[in-house]
C-alpha cells in the first residue's frame, strides 16, 4: 500500500468523527421540526445498526443479500468482463462497502486473472470497515487497499484525486433504493461528474416483483426490521442526551407497487414530547416519523436512470430468480 494512501486515510477519517457528530445533532432536530416528521436513514448504522443489519441480511425474507451474493459468487467472470479496461490499471472505489461478502468474490477473480487493480472501499461505519479489512486480507492476502471512512462523495472525491487510474465505482446492496428518485438521479450525476469519460459503474438495483415478497422483506415477524428503525431512537437518547421513550413507537411499513416505494415509518402510540439537546418536540397520537426509503426500480426505470445522468449501459447481470440486478454502465 502506498504511504499517501495511508495518511488519506487517517485524516478522512478524523475529520469525519468532528463534523460527524455536529451533523448527526443538526439533521436529527431538523428532520423532527419539519412536516411531516422525518430523520435519516443513514444514520442507522452505530455499533447495534450495523449487528441489526447483518441480522437482517441473514433473514430468510430478505432476499436482497443473497440475489446479489449468487450474482457476486456464480456470474463473477460476467462483471469482470464489464469492468477489466483491457491490460490498463485501475482503481475499484466501493461506496458503502458493508462487510465486503459480496464484493470478495468479485475482488478474489480479479486478483487470480491477474488484473492490475487497487481497491478502495467507502463506508460511514468505522466498524463494518474492520469487519471488511479482516475478511478481504484473509480471502485476497496481498490486495493494495485503502479503506475510507466518511460520507460518499467526500471520500469519492478524496479517492478520485489519489488514484490517477482508470475507475469503477460500485454500489452495492441496492443501497442506491435509500435515496428517493430525484436524489438518486442526482446520485448518478454528480457521480457521472466526478469521474472521467471511460470510467464505469457497478450499480446493484433491487427490481420490482411479487409486492408480497418485498412488503414481507421489510415486515418481518420477527421483529429485527422494527428493531433497526426504533435503534435510532435509541442512538439519538444516548449521543444527543434525549430523552425518548422507545417504547412509545412502533415500526410501520407500506409498499406501493405503482411507484416502487418501499417505506418505513415510526408511529406514535400515544400523544408525547420529547426533549433533545434542549428542544421540545410535540407528537400527536398517531403521528409518524418518515424513516426510510427503499426503491424497487422495473428495468426501464433503470435504463432511463442511465440516459439521464449521462451513462451508456454496458452491460447487466441478474440472478436466477430475477429479483435483482447488477448493471454496468460507462461514463459517456
Ligand atoms: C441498506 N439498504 C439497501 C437496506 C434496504 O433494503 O433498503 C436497508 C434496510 N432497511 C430495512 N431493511 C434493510
Amino acid at each position: 500500500m502506498e504511504v499517501g494512501f495511508n495518511r488519506l486515510m487517517v485524516a478522512g477519517f478524523h475529520k469525519e468523527k468532528t463534523s460527524a457528530a455536529r451533523s448527526f445533532r443538526q439533521d436529527v432536530i431538523n428532520g423532527l421540526k419539519s412536516v411531516p416528521k422525518r430523520l435519516q436513514s443513514k444514520y442507522f448504522y452505530d455499533d447495534a445498526g450495523d449487528r441489526l443489519f447483518q441480522d437482517i441480511m441473514a433473514m430468510p425474507e430478505y432476499y436482497l443479500t443473497d440475489a446479489e451474493l449468487e450474482i457476486f459468487r456464480d456470474k463473477t467472470a460476467l462483471l469482470s468482463q464489464g469492468i477489466c479496461f483491457e491490460d490498463t490499471a485501475f482503481d475499484l472505489i466501493e461506496l458503502g462497502a458493508g462487510d465486503g461478502v459480496k464484493s470478495r468474490h468479485l475482488l478474489q477473480h480479479l486478483s487470480d486473472t491477474g488484473a492490475d487493480f487497487r481497491y478502495m472501499p467507502v463506508d460511514i461505519s468505522g466498524n463494518i470497515l474492520d469487519i471488511l479489512r479482516e475478511n478481504i486480507e484473509e480471502a485476497v492476502p496481498g490486495l493494495e487497499m485503502m479503506c475510507l471512512q466518511g460520507e460518499y462523495f467526500e471520500m469519492l472525491e478524496q479517492a478520485c484525486a489519489a488514484s490517477g487510474r482508470q475507475k469503477v465505482v460500485m454500489i452495492l446492496g441496492g443501497n442506491i433504493g435509500n435515496m428517493e428518485k430525484k436524489d438518486s438521479y442526482e446520485f448518478c450525476l454528480k457521480i457521472r461528474q466526478i469521474l472521467s469519460p471511460g470510467d464505469r459503474v457497478i450499480i446493484g438495483f433491487d427490481l420490482k416483483k411479487d409486492p408480497f415478497i418485498i412488503l414481507g422483506a421489510y415486515n418481518d415477524p420477527s421483529g429485527i426490521t422494527a428493531a433497526f428503525n426504533l435503534n435510532l431512537l435509541t442512538r439519538i437518547n444516548r449521543e444527543l442526551d434525549a430523552g425518548i421513550d422507545v417504547a412509545g413507537f412502533q415500526h410501520y411499513q407500506t409498499y406501493d407497487p405503482l411507484s416502487g416505494a418501499c417505506r418505513s415509518f415510526l408511529v406514535s402510540t400515544r400523544a408525547q414530547d420529547i426533549e433533545i439537546d434542549g428542544e421540545t418536540i410535540s407528537f400527536e397520537k398517531g403521528e409518524s416519523i418518515y424513516m426510510e426509503i427503499s426503491q424497487k426500480f422495473s428495468r426501464s426505470d433503470i435504463a432511463i436512470l442511465a440516459l439521464k445522468s449521462g451513462f451508456v449501459p454496458v452491460s447487466e447481470v441478474m440472478d436466477s430468480e430475477q429479483y435483482f440486478v447488477d448493471v454496468i454502465w460507462q461514463v459517456a
